[in-house]
């Protein structure tokens, strides 16, 4: 008999349901469950006396107090977490055993933790960093882990050098800075002297390291596995998540500034979007090849620091998660999730690939120690939905009670009872691999091409996203006290490009490189630009609307139904929360005050006609949200008399895509409507504008301040 239960959508759900606990008691208890009287003042000897040690509730509630942190993740320290379910779209029988990869009618729950990856559990969400994308699938043959990254390559070959490279990125051993951030000597002392480093580096420094919202950024499992069909037939895969909203990010300066003024930016925004109903969504790709044909490529097909160029392997899309719930409970879920490599089911399977193997390990000890001992997998969110059934007994916080008197294997006591299943009855046979070979410290010589990638990667960018990682440079280096430590990452960036390492050089301070080096040459890789995202909708956009007493109701109106309509949040932003009236008597409800909220928080600025114009272009604070949306490269839209705003503004002297008169277009995201002008049209244009997401022409207009 087959013990395993059906799973659907709901399972996870109704299994977390069995241990959640209604927030509506109606009267406070210890946990005993004994009624408390008083909660306000310990139990004293008289109203001036001590307290007194038989108050069992005082000392039991200060005690679990004083227990309830326990050690951040070593690595990926801060995330944000949500369930929901992910789906194939056909069978991939030919290829893999694994049962939810079988059936697209079936909805396998997930959990999914996102997460920054150098700084502290309270640090900013919108550093630079590489981002974590986990997820686990609870499947009906136990719990598959795919536990990855929003870029596809990695900083080092083996897991070996992990503490090494951590301990270079995190803040310094002697005064513990700086925060969240690689901008330090240590870091870029260490890239100095590992050029298999570079690679990552650029992707690092590009604009991937500053995503707009987790909705909006890839995720790759990075290292090789192996997916193995029924017949034992396996192929090497890598997987891919892409977002169905595009890959987007923020700029630098916005960054730094939302690390001040809303430090959960990205946790916020895949908070509210899930409770909005803008459910996440990310297809799942997969790349295979041929176990013939594991020497054919110019790489290592196990070197976590390259990639399979889409053109030589193209990546097939075979599925999609959606994400359409929060956690009740930030710790029990978020926190207490516990993800590994090595969690993996029939039909998936590991590769040699040195990375993975270090991985294989770490988690689970990590996680001993983080989780407080080996029976963190009945911690409810890591609980698989198949039945578990083992010889494995006791240790801190055993929940489950095991009855019988048998805990091991053989046994005639207990019918030999739970047995190994062989692989027809569901069993994980691990893929057969012939390795022979001397037991040595070393790597294949394919392993140390450290820049063709890089150089594949530098020359696949925009011109705007090659400034931006210029910039990047720039900032970062530009930290750095000591002058060898540059010097020696200027000439590392050299092999990957020689106007590069020039222009580096020349914003922090070191001499160019005495030879320039090769340039990148022409090969391109087209998806690895943002450039090449999805750029055609605008939906679970934010909007601010700046307005005040005297604003146009009919413009506000016609454009905010135009946005809603298109699935974007258009927002009134005033001098104060409350009421403002209309030119024409009407009212309308003011959604953030201007202490409370900045342009940095928007996508887009819509400034409506109406008499409350001259009121704006008295304010400051107006002028700096209209200079620093521009300045940060957003669409802005005005109508009527808002357009007298903009040019109240430094960006006055911008010539606007006006609805009337296309022809005179400087700036497509500046869309503007005089007041005889078409409103339809204009609400056409603004969404246009925003689905672009940025218009990187304007960062060349460096004389708006912000
Ligand atoms: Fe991790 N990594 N990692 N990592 N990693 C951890 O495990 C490690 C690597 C990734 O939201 C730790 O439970 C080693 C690559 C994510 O809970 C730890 C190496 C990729 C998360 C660990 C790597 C990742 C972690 C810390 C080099 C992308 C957060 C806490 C061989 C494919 C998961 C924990 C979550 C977390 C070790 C490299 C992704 C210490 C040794 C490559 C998303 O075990």
């Amino acid at each position: 008999m087959d013990e395993r239960r059906k799973i659907d959508e709901k399972s996870k759900q109704e299994q977390l349901d069995t241990v959640r606990e209604d927030a509506e008691r109606e009267f406070l208890t210890t946990n005993q469950g004994v009624r408390v009287s008083h909660t306000d003042d310990s139990l004293k000897a008289g109203e001036r006396g001590p307290t007194l040690l038989e108050d069992f509730h005082f000392r039991e509630k200060l005690t679990h107090f004083d227990h309830e942190r326990i050690p951040e993740r070593v690595v990926h320290a801060r995330g944000s977490g949500a369930h929901g379910y992910f789906q194939v779209y056909e069978p991939m029988t030919e290829y893999t055993r694994a049962a939810f990869l079988q059936d697209p009618s079936k909805k396998t729950p997930v959990f999914v933790r996102f997460s920054t990856v150098v700084g502290f559990r309270g640090s900013a969400d919108t550093v630079r960093d590489v981002r974590g994308f986990a997820t686990k699938f609870y499947t009906e043959e136990g719990n598959y882990d795919l536990v990855g990254n929003n870029m596809p390559v990695f900083f080092i070959v083996d897991a070996i050098k992990f503490p090494d490279l951590v301990h270079a990125i995190k803040p310094e051993q002697h005064h513990q800075m700086p925060q969240a951030s690689a901008a330090h000597d240590t870091f870029w002392d260490f890239v100095g002297n590992l050029p298999e480093i570079t690679h990552m580096i650029m992707w690092v420094l590009s604009d991937r390291a500053l995503p707009r919202s987790y909705r909006m950024m890839d995720g790759f499992g990075v290292n090789t596995f192996r997916f193995v069909n029924a017949g034992g037939k396996a192929r090497f895969v890598k997987f891919h998540w892409r977002p169905l909203l595009g890959v987007h990010s923020l700029v630098w300066d916005e960054t730094q500034k939302l690390a001040g003024k809303d430090p959960d930016f990205n946790r916020r925004d895949l908070w509210e979007a899930i409770e909005m109903g803008d459910y996440p969504e990310f297809e799942f790709g997969v790349q295979m090849i041929e176990e013939e044909d594991e020497h054919t490529f110019e790489f290592n097909i196990l070197d976590a620091t390259k990639i399979w160029p889409e053109e030589e392997v193209p990546i097939r899309w075979i599925g999609k998660m959606t994400l359409n719930r929060n956690p009740d409970n930030f710790f029990a879920e978020t926190e207490q999730v516990a993800f590994c490599p090595a969690n993996v089911v029939p039909g998936i399977d590991l590769s040699n690939d040195p990375l993975l193997q270090g991985r294989l390990f770490s988690y689970l000890d990590t996680q001993l120690i983080r989780l407080g001992g080996p029976n963190f997998q009945e911690i409810p969110i890591n609980r698989p939905l198949a039945p578990v059934a083992n010889n494995q007994r006791e240790g801190y916080n055993r929940m489950t009670i095991n009855s019988g008197e048998i805990s091991y294997f053989p046994n005639a006591l207990g019918e030999n009872k739970p047995r190994p299943a062989p692989a027809e009855e569901g069993g994980f046979v691990h893929y057969q691999e012939k390795v022979e070979g001397w037991k040595i410290r070393a790597r294949g010589e394919k392993f140390n091409d450290h820049f063709s990638q890089a150089k594949l990667f530098w020359n696949s960018m925009s011109d705007a996203e090659k400034e931006h990682i210029v910039k990047a440079f720039h900032f970062e280096l530009g930290k750095v006290a000591d002058e060898g430590v540059r010097r020696r990452v200027v000439d590392l960036i050299n092999n990957v490009d020689g106007d590069l390492a020039i222009r580096v050089a020349a914003g922090i301070g070191v001499p160019p490189p005495a030879e320039k080096g090769a340039s990148s040459g022409t090969k391109k890789s087209p998806n690895l630009s943002q450039e090449n995202t999805v750029r055609d909708t605008v939906k679970s956009r934010k909007v601010a609307i700046l307005a005040m007493d005297g604003y146009d109701h009919n413009e506000v109106m016609q454009v905010k139904q135009a946005l809603k309509d298109a699935g974007a949040h258009p927002l009134v932003v005033s001098q104060f929360r409350g009421m403002i009236t209309s030119a024409d008597g009407r009212e309308m409800e003011v959604d953030k005050s201007y202490v409370t909220t900045a342009s940095i928080m928007y996508d887009a600025v819509y400034i409506p006609g109406g008499k409350h114009t001259d009121t704006l272009k008295s304010q400051g604070y107006v002028l700096h949200f209209v200079n620093e949306a521009f300045k940060h490269c957003k669409p802005i839209g005005a109508t009527g008399e808002g357009i007298e705003v903009l040019e109240a503004s430094d960006i006055r002297g911008v010539k606007y895509a006006d609805a009337g008169a296309g022809e005179d277009v400087v700036d497509m995201g500046v869309v503007t409507c005089g007041s005889r002008g078409d409103m339809h049209s204009f609400a056409g244009n603004f969404k246009t504008a925003i689905a672009q997401h940025r218009h990187w022409d304007r960062e060349k207009k460096e004389q708006v301040p912000a």
